[in-house]
């Protein structure tokens, strides 16, 4: 059976969670936390070659990289596609994916340490996310109106981007700057509400709380030793 490594309260690992979820694949999850090396599990840096979560662990072997994970889930297990039949219609979801990990979530995680640990941010790097989720959130609205899904009439890896990524722009924003930075995404909030409502965004939303005490315990433990 397929093992998913990783932690619950990770977005990255909940992408191909959630893929596999989606397409009713049976899968086994192994716990695994960051900070691979000396102290932790070195052994994984041997499957997951810059210690990231999350890894997948097929019958052939380790891949790493959510995007790469999610490529081999789409071959090895077609059906339900996660992607449009078309070829532009999947290059328009993964443009999509892509455009939301790229300029919100890899923009957002510089701040995920202040989050986390609820020290204040350094005030650059907070000036930089405002100028560059507002450009961002600005073009959004060029690549999906957000009606029904984020792309076309079916549930796509662009739901799955959005979901886990955007909200922890919602949350570096609301905290550090006492405003919601998407809110005047058109349609966002709605669809946001809707995609709320799937069992299993119920599920990975569930995991990822109950994960969160056991997450800052191995962060405290691990850095203090
Ligand atoms: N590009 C990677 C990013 C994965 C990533 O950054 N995962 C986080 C956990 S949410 C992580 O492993 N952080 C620890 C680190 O970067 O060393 C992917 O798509 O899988």
């Amino acid at each position: 059976m397929i093992k998913l490594h990783g932690f619950a309260s990770s977005n990255y690992y909940n992408v191909p969670k959630l893929a596999m979820m989606e397409k009713g694949i049976e899968f086994e999850e192994v716990l695994a936390y960051t900070g691979f090396g000396p102290n932790y599990k070195p052994e994984y840096l041997d499957r997951t070659p810059l210690g990231k979560i999350p890894a997948l662990e097929t019958p052939e072997g380790f891949i790493s990289e959510s995007r790469a994970v999610l490529d081999y889930i789409e071959r090895a297990h077609p059906t339900p596609s996660l992607l449009p039949n078309s070829a532009f219609g999947a290059a328009k979801v993964q443009e999509l994916s892509q455009f939301i990990e790229l300029y919100f979530e890899l923009v957002a995680r510089r701040l995920i340490p202040n989050l986390l640990l609820g020290t204040p941010p350094d005030p650059a790097t907070l000036e930089e996310f405002d100028s560059k989720i507002s450009k961002a959130t600005g073009a959004l609205a060029k690549l999906s109106d957000f009606q029904v899904f984020a792309y076309g009439d079916a549930f796509t890896l662009a739901d799955i981007a959005a979901i886990l990524n955007l909200p922890v722009v919602r949350s570096v924003g609301m905290k550090f700057l006492d405003r919601d930075p998407l809110s005047e995404v058109p349609g966002l909030d709605d669809y946001c509400q809707r995609m709320e409502e799937r069992a299993n965004v119920q599920k990975i939303r569930a995991d990822a709380a109950a994960d969160q005490p056991q997450f800052m315990a191995h962060l405290k433990a691990l850095y203090a030793s």
